[in-house]
């Protein structure tokens, strides 16, 4: 059976639209990968038992075809092989393979680069299911309910995304990392989630809320310039993936605002900052959370000066976010970037070569870009006449990766020694009774049209539905 360009074939058992029933190897080799899948998302992904959940799912990959809704019950999701239609003529952008039409396969050369790209993404997708495992059990409505397992089936199908790669473009070796992406398990000690956010546990909603915004952007950022790659399927790929990563970002983003409207609204009610004992959550506590999920975030950037991204760039592996819009030469020999350093054992700046600086000028367009989402719950508070501000910690607070990593800052960027450090932390980073606080908000509310105490409820449902639609039945 053949699909129409841009549908998507539902009568083969694995959903796709890359023309597999043409392909018995590949096609057997992911039917057989496919009941390992499903054994880790019965281990592993949500442990809520339900009846159904109104869930998106894809249907073609044209602009309005991917969004059709449904009742399902999560382990007979339809996970599938999507990819962005083939663009005719398209050329590479970047690197020195500019103008060179596209590849289809894979050039021997840049074998274990662009395997060591589409692993390190695909590690990042299951890892988040395994992170938000649990949530389920504590949503504060049906609507996030519902959220929830959205993002996780999506993120379940993202990792099919990468595993077809691997299967279809790197033989032996493909199959081995396919296997071995659902051996390694966030937090495990003998087998961890290759980086480290996907390794921090998720253990809440605002966690979660903060997680989708800050983390699930740096994926905007990272698949952005996935996209611009050279070899053809990656990029279209990245290209399907982006829209489902839009709604996840979108979870994030008013998921905040809902908190920081009740919180706002429960200060003013109470004409207090301390709104605990009201069944809210505090500003502070909301900035701790914050500065945590914006610094671990900006680790995932890698170091500020990476032979690895220079390479990638020049071989035409991995672009720049938005390369074609950039009003350069695209290839970058001769022109040099400002970099995050250490000077004189602060914060400050060097110029390098601009290819060897492109981890930290993707880290740039992330870090503008999270800046809207602080306009946003500031104007809330704006609105609500409270003076209190939100604000994103200084990029050497609490970094783990590249040149920051050296020193302790302060949110402001102040150094501090270690003791100092020590002594001031649960100033900045959620402490153990902030953690135990927000745990202890954590109660299911599982009647349609009513939600949890600390959060505001949607503006609007999911298409066109009201926020008391019953988005989840339970058995
Ligand atoms: N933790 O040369 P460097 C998403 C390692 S999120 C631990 O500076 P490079 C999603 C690095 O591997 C998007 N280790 O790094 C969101 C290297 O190790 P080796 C995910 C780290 O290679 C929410 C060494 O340090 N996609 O989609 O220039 C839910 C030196 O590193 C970390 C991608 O990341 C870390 N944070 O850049 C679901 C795209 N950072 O080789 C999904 C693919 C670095 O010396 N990945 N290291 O042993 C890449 O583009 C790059 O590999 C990186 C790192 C940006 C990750």
């Amino acid at each position: 059976m053949t699909t129409m360009a841009g549908s998507i074939d539902y009568g083969e058992r694995i959903p796709n639209n890359v023309d597999l029933a043409n392909d018995r190897r590949l096609q057997r080799a992911l039917e057989s990968w496919q009941p390992k899948f499903l054994q880790w998302w019965q281990a592993m992904g949500p442990e809520l038992p339900h009846r159904d959940v109104y869930l998106r799912t894809a249907v073609a990959v044209g602009r309005d075809g991917w969004a059709h809704f449904d009742r399902v019950v999560l382990p007979e999701y339809r996970w599938g092989i999507f990819l962005a239609e083939r663009e005719p003529g398209r050329t590479v952008g970047f690197g020195a393979h500019q103008g060179e039409p596209v590849w289809q396969q894979v050039p021997g050369e840049y074998r274990s680069e662009l395997r060591r790209l589409i692993v390190i993404q695909g590690d990042t997708e299951p890892a988040s299911v395994e992170q938000q495992r649990h949530l389920g059990m504590t949503a504060p409505s049906l609507y996030d309910l519902r959220n929830l397992f959205q993002i996780n089936v999506e993120e379940g199908r993202h990792l099919w995304a990468m595993v077809y790669l691997l299967h279809a473009y790197f033989g032996r070796d493909g199959r081995d990392e396919a296997e071995a992406l659902l051996l390694r398990n966030s937090g495990s000690t003998d087998a961890p989630r290759i980086l480290g956010a996907f390794n921090e546990p998720t253990a809440d909603w605002l966690a979660f809320f903060m997680f989708t915004y800050f983390t699930d952007r740096d994926g905007k950022f990272q698949l952005g310039t996935l996209k611009e790659s050279a070899f053809d399927p990656l990029s279209r790929t990245c290209e399907f993936m982006l829209k489902e990563e839009a709604h996840h970002m979108f979870v994030g983003t008013t998921g905040v605002d809902r908190v920081v409207e009740r919180t706002a609204q429960l200060m003013r009610e109470h004409d207090t900052d301390d709104i605990r004992s009201h069944g809210g959550i505090p500003l502070d506590i909301i900035q701790r959370y914050l500065n945590f999920h914006f610094s671990v975030s900006l680790d995932l950037f890698g170091g500020e000066t990476s032979s690895n991204v220079a390479a990638y760039f020049t071989a035409g592996l991995k672009g720049r976010w938005q390369e074609t819009r950039r009003k350069d030469d695209h290839r970058l020999v001769d022109s040099t970037i400002a970099v995050d350093s250490l000077v004189d054992g602060r914060p400050g700046s060097i110029e390098v070569p601009a290819v060897t600086g492109l981890n930290q000028d993707l880290r740039r367009e992330y870090v503008q870009d999270c800046e809207n989402g602080l306009n946003r719950w500031n104007r809330i508070l704006e609105e609500a006449g409270i003076e209190r501000r939100l604000a994103l910690p200084h990029q050497a607070f609490s970094r783990h990766v590249g040149a920051f990593s050296a020193i302790h800052a302060t949110p402001a960027g102040e150094v501090l020694d270690d003791a100092e450090w020590e002594r001031r932390r649960d100033e900045f980073l959620p402490s153990r009774a902030d953690l135990d606080f927000v745990s202890s908000l954590m109660q299911p509310v599982y009647e349609p049209g009513r939600i949890a105490s600390w959060v505001a409820p949607p503006r609007v449902g999911i298409n066109d539905h009201g926020f008391e639609y019953d988005y989840v039945r339970f058995a």
